[in-house]
């Protein structure tokens, strides 16, 4: 009876302890212990693929040589192939708080956890050293002070961002390590949200100064000038990421530094899908702004400019765009940018929505524009400071030297308007990296500061869609480099947990994604060093690019030429087919000469946004491919190439950190709650590399019990009872006695480590016994009856 008890024991397998301060939902915790529904179930478990994908729960009657005999949840009887079918885990281990503690590792099973969990608003699992977060696409209540408390208090150790973010504090004080917190998962997955989250966490712990208030308000600055309505997701991030909060020696947050991301220019300001919106603030400030702004900048509705308008989508559901104006002016008021320069930003991006307005007149037989004279011109003249004729000119005629030779040359009506939304957007995309600037100069850590930091990355995962460009080339190469130091990690920690138990580290087969950032990184034949040395050749274009690739990399194993303009790179995550299309423009990211001259010369309210801005595009290529100079410009960093050197210096900030991992899935492609898309979280499971995880730890010993528990949970089936008492032999005589071969298992100081699957033999012996037992009992009460 004693031992019988036991099977409902929450504490012997560390079955799934939802974190449960005083005010978590009962509902979750009951249904949790219930595990006696196993003791009725004799027939063993597994998982069958139905022809929609989908996995079934499957009952095996009989199995006679390659076939089995089974029967569907919905009571159907089949007979498959025993190849199909591929094991489930005991119901004991329903919903565990951490992956590696089910006996089979599989995806079936794995996506069930999650599934089994979700369903019950419990969003946070462990895979091993990842915290898997699954977005509710709800208010959830696991927020807030109560919680917060709880996990500082370790009152409850259930996966959460808080728990992450607390490991991360407790790290950084005891080790004197920085850390860094690495969230990744695909657009809409919650990385932004869960950022906030490990924010909000490490300001109630580390605050006190004010100074956290002040990193708390950059969220809503950041997302107004950096986020956007897309078709995934109704607040996108459309830059990348890193918040290095500082903390002194007690413990206390200091300051901050900003880092972000980006490689293509900000294209959303000028044209945008059906549906999809600009930046959130220019939407704000059309319909937030004060009469008098709106007067001094000539504001109109969002509706009434064309850059606006192309895509018919002017809110977002639930949000007012004029309320989200006042928290955005009064985050800046927080961060102490001045009133001066707030009106200067508005200003800015007013002339960025006039400039949509500038139209152009044919003005000969040849279809050469100019640009109208006209409200447009007039109001982005003013709103920058610059001559309206010197505007004009730089709208209509293009600059050139050739060889020694000054041309101008007149604009077509196409190359006019790439000229002037080229000009719209790299006076927003100085906008925002001058924004960054003042933020940061506003957080920056005193200069006495000594203590240590935990640096928040908010990055766009991997992607792979139908079609694949530029853009995704870059951040699947990101992603690339981070997948390196994530197996490097947990190789590391893998290795840790064998040595400090005694355990002879044999050298467990690691996969290393190497091959695949040589493909990338390799000089002068990798693909970076290949598109950067296309994009100079004034000849070159898309196809041209392609052959080369095909002609050099042809025998590299990650690289795969395929047809006309497409490539293929096997990256960790799985195959990606590239389209070249527009791969050399985006990488040259020209702007002309006539527009740099332009803004540095004009006298706008905020001549700081175009000094950087010069510094900035001086390190672009400003030459094109028809007016090469040959001169040191053509030399000039691309785009690839800077982005490069962006990720090599956050790798370099990563490697000296700490890592903590969180891995945001996205259940459905709805943006709504309650809904699992088991195709769509297995595809991203592979992609975040969670399943890499697992398959590492399979290779292993991902099963680990201690002494104690072990001897505790299947002492009783020991046929000698005579054996000694002591838990280390007990567990070598169940060992013994269940013929669990050597290779199998190790047994470290404490704990026994398992291979995959062999808890499982020994959990399925320990309930048919059980179950043996009731029987025997229940008619033993009968009889007595
Ligand atoms: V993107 O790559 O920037 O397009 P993210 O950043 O991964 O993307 P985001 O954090 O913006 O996604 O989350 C998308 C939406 O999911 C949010 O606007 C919320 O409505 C929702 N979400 C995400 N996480 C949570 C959560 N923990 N609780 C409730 C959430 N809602
Ligand atoms: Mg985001």
């Amino acid at each position: 009876e004693e031992r019988l008890s036991s099977s409902s024991d929450n504490d012997d397998l560390s079955i799934a302890s939802y974190p449960s301060p005083s005010v978590a939902p009962a509902r979750v915790e009951s249904k949790w212990s219930d595990t006696t529904p196993y003791l009725a179930k004799k027939k063993l478990q597994s998982w069958f693929q139905l022809p929609d994908g989908n996995w079934d729960l499957v009952t095996i009657i009989k199995t006679s040589g390659d076939e089995s005999l089974i029967k569907l949840s919905e009571e159907k009887v089949l007979k498959v192939n025993h190849g199909s079918l591929i094991p489930a885990n005991p119901d004991i281990l329903d919903g565990v708080d951490d992956l590696m503690q089910l006996s089979f590792l599989n995806e079936p099973s794995v996506l069930y956890n999650l599934q089994y969990r979700y369903d019950r608003d419990v969003i946070y699992t462990k895979a091993g050293p990842v915290l898997v977060a699954l977005n509710p696409f709800k208010k959830v209540p696991l927020y807030g002070d109560e919680y917060v408390e709880a996990y500082r208090q370790k009152k409850t150790e259930g996966p959460h961002v808080y728990a992450i973010a607390d490991a991360a504090m407790r790290e950084m004080v005891r080790d004197e390590v920085n850390q860094s917190i690495i969230i990744s998962g695909e657009s809409g997955a919650g990385k932004t949200e869960t950022a906030k989250i490990a924010m909000q966490y490490l300001a109630a712990l580390g605050g006190g100064s004010g100074i956290e208030n002040e990193i708390l308000k950059t969220n809503p600055i950041l997302e107004s000038f950096g986020n956007a309505k897309t078709s995934r997701n109704d607040n996108s991030s459309r830059f990348g990421k890193l918040i290095e909060i500082h903390f002194s020696e007690t413990g206390k947050i200091s300051g901050a530094k900003i880092q972000t991301f980006r490689f293509c220019k900000q294209s959303r300001v000028v044209q945008c899908t059906d549906g999809e919106r600009s930046y959130h603030i220019f939407y704000q400030l059309c319909a937030g702004a004060s009469s008098s702004l709106k007067e001094k900048l000539n504001l109109k509705s969002a509706e009434e400019f064309k850059y606006l308008s192309q895509s018919n989508c002017y809110s977002i559901s639930g949000v007012d765009d004029a309320e989200q104006f006042r928290i955005v002016e009064e985050a800046l008021n927080v961060l102490h940018i001045s009133k001066d320069d707030q009106e200067s930003i508005f200003a800015m991006l007013a002339a960025v929505l006039w400039l949509g307005e500038v139209s152009f007149d044919v003005i000969d037989n040849e279809n050469h524009v100019e640009a109208v004279e006209d409200e447009g011109l007039v109001n982005v003249a003013s709103l920058i400071g610059c001559d309206i004729e010197e505007l004009k000119l730089a709208l209509s005629k293009r600059k050139m030297k050739v060889r020694n030779d000054n041309i101008v040359q007149k604009l077509t009506l196409s190359q006019a308007i790439d000229t002037r939304d080229a000009l719209a957007k790299s006076i927003y995309s100085c906008l925002f990296d001058w924004l960054v600037e003042q933020i940061n100069k506003s957080l920056a850590v005193g200069k006495r500061h000594t203590g240590r930091s935990i640096g928040i990355l908010d990055i766009y995962g991997f992607e792979s869609f139908e079609r694949n460009s530029f853009e995704q080339f870059c951040i699947n190469y990101a992603n690339e480099r981070l997948q390196q130091h994530f197996n490097r990690h947990l190789f590391k920690l893998e290795q840790e947990e064998y040595i400090q138990d005694g355990i002879d580290w044999t050298k467990v087969d690691f996969e290393d994604n190497q091959d695949c950032l040589n493909l990338f990184e390799k000089k002068p034949l990798g693909l970076l060093s290949l598109l950067d040395e296309e994009s100079t050749f004034p000849n070159a274009t898309d196809l041209t690019f392609a052959i080369k690739l095909k002609q050099h990399l042809k025998s590299n194993s990650c690289f795969r030429g395929d047809r006309a303009k497409d490539f293929t790179v096997c990256h960790y995550a799985g195959e990606v087919t590239y389209d070249t299309s527009g791969f050399l423009e985006k990488n040259r990211d020209l702007l002309h000469l006539d527009s740099i001259q332009l803004l540095s010369s004009c006298k706008c309210h905020l001549p700081q946004i175009f000094a950087s801005a010069m510094l900035s595009l001086s390190e672009k290529p400003v030459v094109g491919p028809l007016h090469k100079s040959g001169g040191a410009d053509s030399q000039k960093l691309s785009v690839a190439t800077k982005f490069k050197g962006q990720l090599f210096q956050l790798m370099q900030r990563l490697e000296n950190t700490t890592p903590h991992f969180i891995r945001c899935i996205k259940p459905n492609n709805l943006q709504s709650s309650g809904i699992y898309d088991q195709g769509l979280v297995l595809q991203q499971l592979r992609c975040c590399g969670v399943l890499e995880v697992v398959r590492i730890s399979r290779s292993g010993f991902p099963t680990r019990m201690s002494h104690h528990k072990f001897a505790r949970r299947y002492g009783f089936l020991l046929l000698d009872h005579a054996a000694s008492q002591d838990p280390l032999s007990v567990s070598v005589a169940i060992l013994h006695q269940f013929n669990i071969l050597p290779e199998m298992y190790h047994v470290g100081y404490t704990k026994l480590f398992f291979r995959t699957g062999q808890i499982g033999v020994l959990e399925d012996t320990r309930n048919r016994t059980l179950h043996g037992i009731l029987r025997v009992q229940s008619c033993f009460r009968g009889h007595q009856a």
